[in-house]
Protein backbone atom coordinates (compact mmCIF):
# COMPACT_ATOMS: atom_id res chain seq x y z
CA UNK A 1 0.00 0.00 0.00
CA UNK A 2 1.55 3.35 -0.99
CA UNK A 3 0.17 7.11 -0.27
CA UNK A 4 0.74 9.77 -2.58
CA UNK A 5 0.40 13.86 -2.35
CA UNK A 6 -2.21 15.07 -5.01
CA UNK A 7 -2.75 19.07 -5.30
CA UNK A 8 -5.78 20.32 -7.50
CA UNK A 9 -3.83 23.74 -8.59
CA UNK A 10 -5.56 26.98 -8.73
CA UNK A 11 -6.18 26.27 -12.11
CA UNK A 12 -8.38 23.70 -11.07
CA UNK A 13 -10.01 25.38 -8.71
CA UNK A 14 -10.96 28.59 -10.97
CA UNK A 15 -12.11 26.36 -13.62
CA UNK A 16 -14.49 24.68 -11.28
CA UNK A 17 -12.96 20.80 -12.13
CA UNK A 18 -12.42 19.99 -8.09
CA UNK A 19 -15.21 17.66 -7.94
CA UNK A 20 -13.65 15.97 -12.19
CA UNK A 21 -10.19 15.89 -10.89
CA UNK A 22 -10.69 14.04 -7.50
CA UNK A 23 -13.62 11.67 -8.86
CA UNK A 24 -11.01 10.52 -11.06
CA UNK A 25 -8.85 9.29 -8.50
CA UNK A 26 -11.96 7.72 -6.33
CA UNK A 27 -13.35 6.07 -9.57
CA UNK A 28 -9.46 4.96 -10.20
CA UNK A 29 -10.19 2.84 -7.09
CA UNK A 30 -8.08 4.95 -4.80
CA UNK A 31 -9.16 5.94 -0.76
CA UNK A 32 -8.80 9.14 0.00
CA UNK A 33 -6.07 9.64 3.31
CA UNK A 34 -6.65 13.47 4.06
CA UNK A 35 -7.91 16.15 2.27
CA UNK A 36 -8.19 19.87 2.22
CA UNK A 37 -8.46 23.83 0.87
CA UNK A 38 -5.93 25.72 1.56
CA UNK A 39 -4.04 28.95 0.38
CA UNK A 40 -0.28 28.09 -0.13
CA UNK A 41 2.51 30.51 1.29
CA UNK A 42 5.12 31.58 -0.36
CA UNK A 43 7.26 29.51 1.75
CA UNK A 44 5.47 26.29 1.42
CA UNK A 45 5.47 26.91 -2.41
CA UNK A 46 9.06 27.02 -2.39
CA UNK A 47 9.54 24.09 -0.13
CA UNK A 48 7.19 22.07 -2.25
CA UNK A 49 9.61 22.96 -5.55
CA UNK A 50 12.63 23.00 -3.84
CA UNK A 51 14.17 20.80 -6.78
CA UNK A 52 13.13 23.65 -9.24
CA UNK A 53 14.72 26.37 -7.59
CA UNK A 54 16.97 28.58 -9.72
CA UNK A 55 15.24 26.99 -12.74
CA UNK A 56 14.08 29.72 -15.34
CA UNK A 57 10.19 28.94 -14.71
CA UNK A 58 10.73 28.88 -10.38
CA UNK A 59 9.17 32.54 -9.83
CA UNK A 60 6.37 31.59 -12.12
CA UNK A 61 5.66 28.10 -10.58
CA UNK A 62 6.04 29.72 -6.81
CA UNK A 63 3.78 32.62 -8.14
CA UNK A 64 0.90 29.81 -9.87
CA UNK A 65 0.94 27.56 -6.72
CA UNK A 66 0.02 30.82 -4.65
CA UNK A 67 -2.33 32.80 -6.67
CA UNK A 68 -5.69 30.76 -5.44
CA UNK A 69 -6.56 28.33 -3.03
CA UNK A 70 -6.00 25.36 -3.62
CA UNK A 71 -7.07 20.86 -2.99
CA UNK A 72 -4.63 18.87 -0.95
CA UNK A 73 -5.36 15.51 -0.72
CA UNK A 74 -3.76 12.08 0.16
CA UNK A 75 -5.03 8.84 -1.60
CA UNK A 76 -3.76 5.63 -1.10
CA UNK A 77 -3.76 2.47 -2.75
CA UNK A 78 -1.38 -0.49 -4.55
CA UNK A 79 1.23 1.74 -6.45
CA UNK A 80 -0.63 4.66 -5.93
CA UNK A 81 2.01 6.94 -7.16
CA UNK A 82 2.15 5.66 -10.34
CA UNK A 83 -1.64 4.61 -10.39
CA UNK A 84 -1.96 8.73 -10.02
CA UNK A 85 0.85 9.78 -12.18
CA UNK A 86 -0.80 7.97 -14.94
CA UNK A 87 -4.74 9.35 -14.00
CA UNK A 88 -2.55 13.01 -14.12
CA UNK A 89 -0.80 12.20 -17.45
CA UNK A 90 2.93 14.17 -18.99
CA UNK A 91 4.02 17.53 -17.22
CA UNK A 92 3.12 18.95 -20.32
CA UNK A 93 -0.58 18.48 -21.66
CA UNK A 94 -0.02 18.61 -24.86
CA UNK A 95 1.90 15.41 -24.47
CA UNK A 96 -0.33 14.04 -21.99
CA UNK A 97 -2.50 11.14 -23.33
CA UNK A 98 -6.79 11.70 -24.01
CA UNK A 99 -8.06 10.16 -21.40
CA UNK A 100 -5.84 11.58 -18.69
CA UNK A 101 -6.52 14.93 -16.45
CA UNK A 102 -4.02 16.59 -18.25
CA UNK A 103 -4.88 15.46 -21.64
CA UNK A 104 -8.57 16.08 -21.56
CA UNK A 105 -8.40 19.50 -19.32
CA UNK A 106 -4.96 20.76 -19.96
CA UNK A 107 -3.68 23.32 -22.90
CA UNK A 108 -0.19 24.70 -21.62
CA UNK A 109 3.16 23.47 -18.90
CA UNK A 110 2.01 26.77 -17.28
CA UNK A 111 -1.47 25.65 -16.06
CA UNK A 112 -1.45 22.07 -15.82
CA UNK A 113 -4.18 21.83 -12.99
CA UNK A 114 -3.13 19.03 -11.08
CA UNK A 115 0.47 17.99 -9.18
CA UNK A 116 0.54 14.22 -8.27
CA UNK A 117 4.26 12.83 -6.27
CA UNK A 118 6.43 11.59 -8.66
CA UNK A 119 8.14 8.77 -6.15
CA UNK A 120 8.12 7.36 -2.31
CA UNK A 121 10.66 10.23 -1.33
CA UNK A 122 9.11 12.77 -2.95
CA UNK A 123 5.35 11.24 -1.30
CA UNK A 124 6.92 11.27 1.82
CA UNK A 125 8.31 14.84 2.46
CA UNK A 126 5.26 16.19 0.30
CA UNK A 127 3.05 14.84 2.60
CA UNK A 128 4.60 15.74 5.98
CA UNK A 129 4.86 19.40 4.30
CA UNK A 130 0.93 19.65 3.39
CA UNK A 131 -0.44 17.59 6.35
CA UNK A 132 0.32 16.65 9.94
CA UNK A 133 0.09 13.15 11.16
CA UNK A 134 -3.34 13.90 12.68
CA UNK A 135 -4.91 14.42 9.37
CA UNK A 136 -4.15 11.23 7.50
CA UNK A 137 -6.98 8.77 8.05
CA UNK A 138 -6.75 5.09 7.79
CA UNK A 139 -10.41 3.39 7.71
CA UNK A 140 -11.40 0.27 5.70
CA UNK A 141 -13.92 1.13 3.07
CA UNK A 142 -17.41 -1.68 2.69
CA UNK A 143 -20.15 -0.43 0.50
CA UNK A 144 -23.10 -2.11 1.87
CA UNK A 145 -23.62 -0.52 5.49
CA UNK A 146 -23.34 2.53 3.49
CA UNK A 147 -26.50 2.05 1.65
CA UNK A 148 -28.80 0.80 3.97
CA UNK A 149 -28.86 0.46 8.05
P1 LIG B 1 4.02 18.64 -10.78
O1 LIG B 1 5.25 18.63 -9.90
O2 LIG B 1 3.33 19.95 -10.79
O3 LIG B 1 3.14 17.48 -10.54
O4 LIG B 1 4.50 18.39 -12.21
P2 LIG B 1 5.37 17.20 -12.74
O5 LIG B 1 5.92 16.38 -11.62
O6 LIG B 1 4.59 16.50 -13.79
O7 LIG B 1 6.52 18.00 -13.43
P3 LIG B 1 7.80 18.68 -12.83
O8 LIG B 1 8.00 18.37 -11.38
O9 LIG B 1 8.90 18.40 -13.79
O10 LIG B 1 7.45 20.23 -12.96
C1 LIG B 1 6.84 20.92 -11.91
C2 LIG B 1 5.93 21.98 -12.49
O11 LIG B 1 6.69 22.96 -13.18
C3 LIG B 1 6.00 23.36 -14.33
N1 LIG B 1 6.96 23.45 -15.42
C4 LIG B 1 7.82 22.43 -15.63
C5 LIG B 1 6.99 24.59 -16.19
O12 LIG B 1 6.18 25.53 -15.98
N2 LIG B 1 7.90 24.66 -17.20
C6 LIG B 1 8.78 23.64 -17.45
O13 LIG B 1 9.60 23.76 -18.39
C7 LIG B 1 8.74 22.48 -16.64
C8 LIG B 1 9.67 21.31 -16.87
C9 LIG B 1 4.99 22.33 -14.53
C10 LIG B 1 5.00 21.49 -13.49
Amino acid sequence: MERTLILVKPDGVQRGLVGEIIARFERRGLQIAALKFLSVSNALAEQHYQEHAGKPFFRSLVDYITSCPIVAMVVEGPKAIDVCRAAIGATDPLAATPGSIRGDYGATIGRNLVHGSDGPQAAAREIELFFSPSELHQYDRSLTRWIAE
